[in-house]
């Protein structure tokens, strides 16, 4: 199998990554800003299919009408020449020092109306790129000390603002739908809404819970000590994975956002298994920074990398799920009496009383004494991830 990307493959990035320039709290730009027309372009011919953006990625915070028209015009003719797609767009509501206390949930009012205006208005621009998915995390909504935020009164400030959000695309007929991303902390000491769970509950509460799902980040789940593929899973189940940000992490530190494959090899392949085994249809889009050591030659290395990994853990994946002996094991394993339910067609709580297999006749002693063969089943993926196994 070729690991040469396609626009077939979905792979989507943002500005945002690919143009970091390096700067981080400890170090100025390595990098030159760059061009999203040369973004476009370079991705293009990597083999992505699309590009998301920050409304501040795209235009620079403030800038006057003509010169955002302009810069769109560009970037439009840039996505027309080389047939670059926008699947996604988000509000940057992080970068600009009236956010430090957060947008949606800010302890000032004129905060959080300015920066619903500000989404507003982005809302408008991705659609007319094409977008039908708008992402929003939360980076700044949170605290620092418990007295600053009453969370439960932030979190009527967060719904609220969702559900005017959710009202705006109904009236407008946007066809849009919202994925929020969670963050456990940083840049705030501790972020609203910090996992998918937390951000699934929190869906439910809305008033057009059907406008909106969540955008996991790799690295994100795993900074809070969770299991990726596990979160992801949840959100299939929930219906709810309406965004996917790939990127890699190296255990709970601060968010590396490495190129998708590093980091944490083993759950990048269970998570690759997952999404292909589940059909998941939805970009896959890359939120990652080339590290701040690389040149621009590094930054496409590093782009290409995140495509390649993903495509050769697809492949060993496939390989795996395709092994005569991995479905042997699974059988062994009884992962197809999981999929069995548990009460018979109808069984009502009478019906399983009244079985003495369940109970009274159950054979304790020997269901104790089974072993799960999961050591075996487990080796022979580590077999194909590691390429040693056909
Ligand atoms: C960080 O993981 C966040 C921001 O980069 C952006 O708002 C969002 C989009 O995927 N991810
Ligand atoms: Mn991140
Ligand atoms: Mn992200």
């Amino acid at each position: 199998m070729s690991h040469t990307p396609t626009p077939e493959d979905r792979f989507t990035f943002g500005l945002w990554t690919v143009g970091w320039q390096g700067r981080d709290p400890f170090g100025d730009a390595t990098r030159p800003a760059l061009d999203p027309v040369e973004t476009v372009t370079r991705l293009a011919e990597l083999g992505a299919w699309g590009v998301t953006f920050h409304d501040d990625d795209l235009i620079p915070h403030g800038a006057p009408e003509a010169e955002r028209e302009a810069r769109v015009k560009r970037f439009r003719q840039a996505l027309e020449a080389t047939g670059m797609t926008v699947p996604m767009a988000t509000t940057n509501l992080f970068t600009h020092p009236v956010f430090k206390d957060g947008a949606f949930t800010a302890n000032d009012r004129d905060v959080r109306r300015y920066a619903l205006r500000k989404t507003l208005r982005n809302i408008d621009l991705a659609v007319e790129l094409g977008a039908t998915t708008y992402v929003a995390w939360g980076g700044r909504e949170g605290a620092e000390s418990g007295a600053a935020k009453d969370v439960r009164v932030a979190l009527d400030r967060m719904k609220e603002a969702f559900d005017l959000l959710g009202t705006y695309v109904t009236e407008q007929g946007y066809d849009l739908r919202f994925a929020i991303e969670p963050k456990p902390n940083e840049p705030r000491g501790d972020i609203l809404l910090p996992t998918v769970g937390h951000a699934l509950a929190f869906i439910e509460r809305l008033e057009r819970p059907e406008l909106f799902g969540v955008n996991p980040e790799v690295g994100h789940e795993q900074m809070a000590g969770l299991n990726f593929p596990h979160g992801i899973a949840q959100a299939l189940w929930a219906d709810k994975l309406f965004h996917i940000d790939l990127n890699g992490q190296s255990g709970i530190k601060y968010d590396q956002d490495l190129r998708f494959g590093a980091g944490d090899l083993r759950a990048a392949f269970w998570l690759v298994d997952l999404l292909e085994t589940a059909g998941y249809q939805g970009p896959r889009h890359f939120d990652f920074k080339p590290p701040r050591t690389e040149d621009r030659e590094g930054v496409w290395a590093s782009a290409a990398g995140c495509m390649r990994n993903y495509l050769i853990l697809k492949e060993r994946a496939a390989a795996f799920r395709a092994d005569p002996e991995v479905q042997r094991a699974l059988r062994a394993s009884r992962l197809d009496q999981l999929s069995r339910p548990t009460l018979g067609e109808g069984e009502t709580p009478a019906a399983l009383l009244a079985d003495r297999t369940a109970f009274e006749d159950f054979d304790l002693q020997a269901a104790a004494e089974r072993g799960m063969a999961f050591e075996r089943l487990d080796q022979l993926a580590m077999d194909h991830l590691l390429g040693a196994r056909d």
